[in-house]
C-alpha cells in the first residue's frame, strides 16, 4: 500500500494546498486515482457541483462504486494477512483478538447476507446500538456493503433518544447486542432497544449479538439471535458468500446518517455520501498522522460519534492500516489501562480527546510507572480545545518530546479532519490547530458577515466559517433539508458556519477558540442547551429552565442549569432529592451524559421586556463572575439577578 497523495515535505504542504483550490475537480480526482472504483470516468456532469445557497454540494456525482470493496477487498491479494483490527477487551484478562483484512471481509460478507436474508434493501435505514466489539465494524460495513444507510448510536443515549432517531429516519432494522462492558459496568443495550420500541411500528427486525450474556427479551418474528443467522448463511453459502457481489453505489448515494446536537430543537441526522466521505477520510489520516503501513494505530474514540466512524472504521480501513480499537475506558481497571494498552501492543499513533489526557493527568505520575510507551511516534487530540497545560503535560509525559502532536479540528458535519498540523511535516504550535488542509478555505468574518481584517493584538478574531466545499462535507440533513441550509448556510451568505469562533496569525495559523451558538461541548459531546432545557422541562414541577456552560476542570465545559420549579413543589428541604429527580429525568430522556453538573433552583430567570431570556448573565454567574454582569437594565426584572447571585454565593 503506498500513498501517492501523502504531503512529505511543509513545501509540498503549500504546493498541494494551492493546487487544491485553484483545481478542486483536477487535484480530487487525482486523489480518486488511487481507489476501486467499478466507474470512474466520465462522471454524469461534473467532478464537483456546488453552491451554498440550496446548498447542494455533488462530488463526482455518476461515478459508481462501493466502498467496502475499497475497505476490504482491494487489500486482500496484497495485505490481506495483515491486521486490519486489532480489539482490546474492556477486561484486561480476557483474550485479544485480531482480525485480519481476510478475517474482516469474511464477516463482513456473510454479514452482508444475513442483511439481505432480513429484507434489508439499499437505502433503508439500519441503526446501529452496540458496544465496541469488532461486530461493531462488522455492522457498519455489512450495511455499506449492501447499500443500506447505517445510524450508529452511541451507547449513552436513552431509550428515549432512540425513540426519536428512529422515527427521525425511519429506521426498519435495528443491530444491538444484549450488553456492553464499560469499566465496572454493564449497559443493558437489547433492553434500552426493547423501551425504544414500545409503540413503534416500523421497525421489522432486531439483530442480537451476543458480548454479556446479560437475560434479554426476544420477540418472536421481531428479534433474531446474529449467531443464528450468520450460521444460516454460513451452512447454506459456504464460500459462496464471499462472491456475491457488494452493491453498486453512486458516489452521491447516502453512506450513512449520525444525529449530532445544535443550537436548537432535537438532535439532526448529518448526511453523509460515499464517494466524497471515502476520499476525505483517506486523505486526512495520511496526512494529518503521517500513516505508515504497518503502523498500529489507536484511536480512543467510540464508534457511536464521528470520530470513531472516519478514524477507527473508514479512514485506517481504506488506508490498509491496523487499528487498534478498545472496548473499555481510560480509568479502569485503573488510570493505567491506556499506558498498559500503548505498551502491550506497541502502539505507533495514539488520538484522544483533551477531556482523557486531562483526566488521566489528575492520576499524577503513578500509573504511567514501568510503561513503555517507546513504540509512540505521533499523538492526536480532537473533539474540544486543548488547553497549554494539558498539551505540555501530553507532549513531555507521554510523548516523551518526541512525537509531534496534532490537534485536529473538525466537527461531524466535516466528515474529517479540517485544520490540523500534519505530523512533523507542518509545523506545532500549542493549543493552536495550526492551518488548514488542502481543499479547505477558512475564513473569519465578524457578526455581519465582514471579513475580519484587523489585528486584535497578534492575531484575528471571528466567526469561522468555510467558503468552499471538500469532498467530506455534509449534503444534507436527513428529511429536512430546509433545516441543513437554515442551520450552516444561511447566517453568512455563501459560507458554511461552523458554530466555533477562532482567532489566526499573521502566518495563517488557526486556534479554536471554541463554539459561539448555543451548543455545549462536554467532555468532547455535543450537547444542544435547548436540548438539555427540553429534558429538564419535561420533569413535572418543572415550570422551566436555561441550560449554560461554564469552565469545568475536567470536562471542559460543565452543564448548569437554573430551574424554576412550580411554588407546590419547592420545599427546599427535599431541594437535595428533588435535584436527583431532575437527573434522573434528564437521564432517562436523552442518556447519562447530559445530566447536568449544577442544578440552581431559582424563582424567575432573567429576561428582557420582550421575554427572552438573558443567557449572558446566566453565563456570567455560572462562571462565578458575580461582578460586571454588564447592562441589566433592559430586564424585567432586575431583582431577580440577586436573587441569582446570593444563591450561588
Ligand atoms: C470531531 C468532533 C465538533 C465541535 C467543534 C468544536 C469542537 C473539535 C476541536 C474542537 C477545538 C479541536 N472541536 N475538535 N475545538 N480544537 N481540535 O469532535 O465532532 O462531536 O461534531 O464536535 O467540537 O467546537 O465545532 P463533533
Amino acid at each position: 500500500m503506498s500513498y501517492p497523495f501523502q504531503i512529505k515535505s511543509l513545501e509540498q504542504y503549500h504546493i498541494d494546498y494551492k493546487k487544491s483550490l485553484e483545481d478542486p475537480e483536477g487535484f480530487w480526482s487525482g486523489v480518486a486515482d488511487s481507489f476501486e472504483w467499478r466507474k470512474k470516468q466520465p462522471f454524469s456532469k461534473k467532478g464537483l457541483d456546488w453552491n451554498f445557497t440550496e446548498p447542494s454540494v455533488k462530488w463526482f456525482e455518476g461515478a459508481k462504486l462501493n466502498i467496502t470493496e475499497n475497505c476490504l477487498d482491494r487489500h486482500l491479494d496484497s495485505i490481506g494477512d495483515r491486521p486490519a483490527i486489532i480489539w482490546e477487551p474492556n477486561d484486561p484478562n480476557e483474550k485479544v483478538r485480531t482480525l485480519t483484512y481476510k478475517v474482516l471481509h469474511k464477516k463482513v460478507c456473510e454479514f452482508a447476507q444475513v442483511l439481505r436474508n432480513n429484507g434489508v434493501k439499499k437505502g433503508d435505514r439500519v441503526c446501529i446500538y452496540m458496544g465496541m466489539i469488532p461486530e461493531l465494524v462488522v455492522a457498519v460495513l455489512g450495511c455499506a456493503r449492501i447499500g443500506a444507510i447505517h445510524s450508529v448510536i452511541f451507547g449513552g443515549f436513552s431509550a428515549q433518544s432512540i425513540a426519536d432517531r428512529l422515527y427521525d429516519a425511519e429506521a426498519e432494522y435495528i443491530i444491538t447486542c444484549d450488553g456492553a462492558f464499560r469499566g465496572a459496568k454493564d449497559i443493558p443495550l437489547k433492553s434500552i432497544i426493547d423501551d425504544a420500541l414500545i409503540g413503534n411500528r416500523t421497525v421489522k427486525r432486531v439483530i442480537v449479538h451476543t458480548r454479556t450474556r446479560t437475560p434479554v427479551s426476544m420477540i418472536k418474528g421481531r428479534d433474531v439471535w446474529w449467531r443464528d443467522e450468520v450460521e444460516d448463511v454460513v451452512e447454506s453459502m459456504h464460500e459462496e458468500v464471499l462472491k456475491v457481489p457488494a452493491e453498486e453505489m453512486d458516489a452521491e448515494d447516502p453512506l450513512f446518517i449520525l444525529y449530532t446536537s445544535g443550537s436548537t430543537g432535537k438532535p439532526k441526522g448529518v448526511v453523509h455520501t460515499t464517494a466524497g466521505y471515502m476520499l476525505w477520510t483517506t486523505y486526512t489520516f495520511v496526512n494529518v498522522f503521517q500513516y505508515n503501513p504497518g503502523d498500529v494505530f489507536f484511536c480512543t474514540a467510540d464508534i457511536g460519534w464521528i470520530t470513531g466512524h472516519s478514524y477507527i472504521v473508514y479512514g485506517p480501513l481504506l488506508a490498509g492500516a491496523t487499528c487498534l480499537m478498545f472496548e473499555g475506558i481510560p480509568t479502569w481497571p485503573d488510570a493505567g489501562r491506556f499506558w498498559d494498552i500503548v505498551d502491550k501492543h506497541k502502539v505507533n499513533t495514539l488520538y484522544t480527546a483533551p477531556t482523557a489526557i486531562r483526566s488521566l493527568m489528575s492520576y499524577g505520575m503513578d500509573p504511567l510507572k514501568d510503561k513503555d510507551l517507546s513504540s509512540l511516534k505521533v499523538l492526536g487530540t480532537v473533539g474540544e480545545p486543548i488547553n497549554e497545560e494539558a498539551w505540555h503535560w501530553y507532549d513531555e509525559h507521554i510523548g516523551k518530546k518526541k512525537c509531534p502532536i496534532v490537534d485536529t479540528w473538525w466537527q461531524t458535519e466535516t466528515g474529517g479532519i479540517l485544520i490540523s498540523n500534519l505530523a512533523g511535516v507542518t509545523p506545532a504550535k500549542p493549543s493552536w490547530a495550526t492551518l488548514p488542509l488542502p481543499g479547505v478555505k477558512p475564513v473569519l468574518v465578524d457578526e455581519k458577515g465582514e471579513e475580519v481584517t484587523e489585528l486584535t493584538d497578534t492575531h484575528y478574531s471571528g466567526n469561522l466559517c468555510l467558503t468552499m466545499p471538500w469532498p467530506g462535507i455534509l449534503r444534507t440533513t436527513w428529511g429536512d433539508h430546509e433545516r441543513c441550509r437554515q442551520t450552516y448556510f444561511s447566517t453568512y451568505e455563501n459560507k458554511y458556519f461552523t458554530g466555533d469562533g477562532a482567532f489566526k496569525d499573521e502566518e495563517g495559523n488557526f486556534r479554536i477558540t471554541g463554539r459561539v451558538d448555543d451548543v455545549l461541548n462536554v467532555s468532547g459531546h455535543r450537547l444542544g442547551t435547548a436540548e438539555v432545557e427540553n429534558a429538564i422541562n419535561m420533569m413535572a414541577g418543572v415550570v422551566e429552565s436555561a441550560v449554560v456552560g461554564y469552565p469545568h476542570e475536567l470536562k471542559g465545559q460543565g452543564i448548569y442549569a437554573y430551574v424554576v420549579l412550580d411554588g407546590r413543589n419547592r420545599h427546599e428541604e427535599d431541594d437535595q432529592l428533588t435535584k436527583q429527580d431532575l437527573l434522573a429525568t434528564v437521564s432517562r430522556i436523552i442518556g447519562p451524559i447530559a445530566k447536568p453538573d449544577k442544578i440552581q433552583f431559582v424563582s424567575a430567570l432573567p429576561k428582557t421586556r420582550s421575554g427572552k431570556i438573558m443567557r449572558r448573565i446566566l453565563r456570567k454567574v455560572a462562571e462565578g463572575e458575580l461582578e460586571n454582569l454588564g447592562d441589566t437594565s433592559t430586564l424585567l426584572d432586575p431583582a431577580v439577578v440577586d436573587e441569582i447571585k446570593e444563591g450561588k454565593i
